[in-house]
């Protein structure tokens, strides 16, 4: 990577909504600064505010190149992998689809232990946390992962059907987030999904991507964000709802 035209926004404590950003840069070998991880979260807020030139985002993660300003994950997503060769033709809207899919996977997956509201404390809704978090588990990440695991079988591995585009890659990190925040649930259906299991292994053999794995920008899942552990929110799924 040479010099860095794009400046990603996002949270700095947190891989939250940014990580799917900063793996499509990765994947694709594209530039970039990762600049309130730099600066500090005050970097963001002139741009919340309407106070730089470009328009204005409604909430991070956001992508600034000069005066373009693209933001909502999937779409800078999706902008960044047509516009870097990622994906092209018919292929292009096959992985915006998937991928907005994975963001409605990510959005449930942070509901469950903020069901009501997200301003308010973990403890505060923590009962309505516990039920959202069981029809979650039992139902909606059934739903989702053997969605994508047809989707995988289609492709004979991959989501597009060739190498991997950021819909794969996003697919992936989501995984790795239901791993961390439902570690028994998970278990339990570990048998279930054995092409999303084989995604870890082409995501690991990818060059650039090990590489930024292995690296100090790549950051763990946390207590915050998106995806976390809460014991109360995790159990053994013994039944589940099919598609
Ligand atoms: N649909 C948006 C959601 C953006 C979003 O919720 N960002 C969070 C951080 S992950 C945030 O800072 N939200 C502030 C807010 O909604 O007020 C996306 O996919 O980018």
């Amino acid at each position: 990577m040479t010099e860095a035209p794009y400046a990603l926004y996002y949270w700095p404590s947190i891989p939250g909504r940014g990580e799917w950003v900063r793996l499509t840069f990765h994947l694709g070998g594209i530039a970039y600064a990762d600049v309130a991880r730099d600066e500090g979260a005050q970097a963001i807020m002139p741009f919340l505010k309407g106070e730089r030139p470009g328009a204005r985002p409604f909430a991070p993660p956001f992508v600034v190149r000069g005066e373009e300003v693209l933001w909502q994950t999937a779409n800078i997503c999706d902008v960044l992998a047509r516009r870097h060769g990622l994906v092209s033709g018919t292929d292009a809207p096959r992985a915006d689809q998937l991928l907005m899919t994975v963001m409605d996977l990510a959005a449930e997956a942070h509901d469950t232990h903020h069901p009501i509201a997200t301003g308010l404390y973990f403890e505060d809704q923590q009962e309505a946390a516990e039920e959202a978090a069981t029809a979650f588990r039992q139902e909606r990440i059934p739903k989702f992962l053997d969605f994508f695991e047809s989707h995988l079988e289609a492709g004979g591995g991959t989501l597009l059907g060739h190498e991997l585009s950021h819909a794969d890659v996003g697919l992936w990190h989501a995984h790795q987030g239901l791993l961390h925040a439902f570690p028994i649930a998970m278990a339990s259906m570990v048998d279930r999904w054995p092409r999303i299991r084989a995604l870890d292994e082409a995501v690991r053999a990818h060059e650039a991507l090990a590489a930024y794995l292995a690296s100090d920008e790549r950051m763990p899942f946390n207590s915050d964000g998106i995806f976390r552990h809460y014991p109360a929110l995790d159990a053994e799924v013994t039944s589940t709802g099919t598609s």
